[in-house]
């Protein structure tokens, strides 16, 4: 049978010199710790190996809510190897979102921290997941004490292109979150374009062994788990690994790196570093900024103190990577190179990106309208929801990305919005329906609205706008603190008011804009 599972595929990439450090990092006590190729190869096969003795289901989904480590990143591609379904989740999500998540994925093993074992196993166990297990981020847990006692060689199970890989939630506009459903062909076609593109090399670099990533994102979205880390394995290169972002500790790693990528957030802070200049990032080769709009100041101020052009791309966690700034000359665009501030760049190849207006109908380049897309890199749908997979879809099979957008004449696209009522915040998604579905649950709340403003570090943060029933006080600050047992911490409006009225257009729908125009200088 051929084999397209995209672990295959990754450890084919490994460095024939295996005891070559791939993976830098820091333990819990501060002690600097190294993994070479050989220590990922063969830890993973001891937890895939623990993985497939369980004897789970095919197709069986793996769901983790850990902290960032390498043994996490380890899990995943155990999951890989072993032929099953990988589900990240955020660490910042509470009990009743966590509940929804296993409840709608039914993961057959569900892996958490060990401080949270008490009630995510309640969880687990209540929705039927028959096994609970978990990862510290010191290397301590149920998961590594099992792992040790499996073999470390292991034949990664045969995939289909069109098995699924992974499945990651993203929340939606009316409703709740839906699992987008991730290939190993959409995987590794993706990986495969985007190592081409940003011409990662095995060649030169600090240590002669060509690229080296600084990985500072989460692994828990598309960034920091499939394009950082694919593109570093991929072509066989190390990692400066650090489990949460320290913009100080990113610019001391900086010379010994080639390639940083970042949501929007992380250059503002980087920005913020004095350390950071052309001398600390003498060494670096590419910047690539995503998740959210890079400001055209961010962009200008970067060029400015390091004299590196940061490479702007666009993705979705439906699609993986869609379009790109160049690396270098692009061929397929008249050799254009420029890494132009304010567009992401063009799509990439295999990638098939129109703009439509309401009807469908492709508008001329230059104009404003509907971004859709196709390519092998666009999911396979929605984890059980076939209604939402089909109304996500064009007849003639286009992905709608609820992105708003234009192309110019030399193929650059650029985002000037979205149809999705969505903010953005520091690179994460917060959909205001869910937010406001929770404020309307509180006891005296007639309606809410909430708005995305700007905000100079996360780039946009939620405003909640509320209106009591009649009789009713409210306390935005009791709202805010119910909030946040119920919610992620990246979700909660960063303020709320009570006010009498919101404003409504002819039909009485919240005028939205409006808000957003009352509010926009609260944090400028
Ligand atoms: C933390 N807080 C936030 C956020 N993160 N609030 C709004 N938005 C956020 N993103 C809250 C904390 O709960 C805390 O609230 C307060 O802000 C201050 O926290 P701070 O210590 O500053 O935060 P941090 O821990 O330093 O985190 C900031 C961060 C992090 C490093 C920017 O948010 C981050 O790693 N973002 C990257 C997200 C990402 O990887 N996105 C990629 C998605 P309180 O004080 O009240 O407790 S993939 C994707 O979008 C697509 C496919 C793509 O194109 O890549
Ligand atoms: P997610 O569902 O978390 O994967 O977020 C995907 C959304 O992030 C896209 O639909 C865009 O709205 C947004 N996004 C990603 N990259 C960029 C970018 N470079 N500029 C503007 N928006 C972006």
């Amino acid at each position: 049978m051929s084999q397209h599972n995209l672990f295959t595929a990754l450890r084919a990439a490994f460095p024939a010199e295996m005891s070559r450090t791939a993976v830098e990092t820091t333990a819990a006590d501060g002690a600097p710790l190294f993994y070479t190729w050989d220590d990922l190869d063969r830890a993973s096969a001891r937890i895939a190996n623990l993985l497939a003795s369980l004897k789970l289901p095919e197709g069986s989904r793996v769901a983790v809510q850990v902290e960032k480590s390498v043994e996490a990143m380890l899990l995943y591609l155990a999951t890989l190897r072993a032929g099953y379904v990988f589900l990240p989740l955020n660490t910042a999500y509470q009990s009743a979102e966590i509940a929804y998540f296993i409840g709608n994925a039914e993961p057959a093993v569900v892996v958490c921290t060990p401080g949270n074992f008490g009630w995510v196993s309640k969880i687990a166990f209540t929705q039927g997941t028959q096994h609970v297990f978990t990862l510290g981020d010191d290397r301590t847990g149920s998961l590594l004490e099992r792992a040790v006692h499996h073999h470390d060689v292991q034949e990664p199970v045969a995939r289909q292109a069109d098995d699924l890989a992974a499945i990651l939630y993203t929340s939606g506009t009316t409703g709740r979150s839906k699992g987008a459903m991730l290939t190993h062909g959409n995987l590794l076609s993706n990986a495969r374009v985007l190592q081409d593109y940003w011409g990662w090399t095995s060649q030169g670099g600090p240590q002669g062994h060509g690229d080296v990533l600084i990985h500072a994102l989460p692994i828990f979205h598309v960034h920091g788990l499939f394009v950082a880390i694919h593109g570093a394995l991929l072509n066989g290169s190390k990692m400066i690994w650090f489990a949460r972002f320290d913009p100080r500790a990113v610019v001391a790693a900086m010379p010994r790196a080639t390639v940083f990528m970042g949501v929007p957030t992380l250059y503002v802070r980087l920005l913020a570093e004095p350390g950071l200049d052309r001398d600390a990032a003498r060494n670096m080769r590419l910047f690539i900024a995503g998740s959210a709009p890079l400001l055209i100041e961010t962009f200008n101020a970067w060029q400015q103190r390091t004299g590196h052009t940061i490479l702007e791309r666009y993705g979705m966690s439906e699609t993986i990577m869609l379009t790109s700034n160049p690396c270098g000359a692009d061929a397929r665009h008249a050799g254009q190179s420029e890494r132009r501030g304010g567009t992401v760049g063009f799509a990439l190849p295999g990638v098939g990106l129109r703009v439509t207006d309401d009807t469908g109908q492709p508008v001329p380049s230059g104009e404003i309208g509907n971004i859709q897309v196709q390519g092998p890199n666009v999911f396979k749908g929605y984890w059980r929801m076939p209604d939402k997979t089909a109304e996500e879809f064009t007849a003639d099979g286009w992905f709608k990305t609820g992105d708003v957008g234009k192309v110019d004449e030399r193929g650059y696209v650029s985002i000037v919005g979205r149809s999705k009522d969505l903010i953005i915040s520091g690179g994460y998604n917060v959909y205001p329906a869910e937010i406001e579905g929770c404020i309307n649950d509180m006891a005296g709340v007639a309606e809410s609205a909430v708005v995305g403003v700007p905000h100079p570090d996360f780039g946009e943060v939620g405003v909640a706008v509320v209106i009591a029933k009649p009789g009713a006080q409210l306390v935005p600050e009791a709202i805010i603190a119910t909030l946040k047992s119920q919610l992620a911490n990246f979700k909660i409006p960063r303020q709320c008011f009570v006010v009498p009225e919101l404003p409504r257009n002819a039909m009485g729908k919240v005028q939205k804009n409006l808000l957003r125009e009352q509010y926009k200088a609260l944090f400028a």
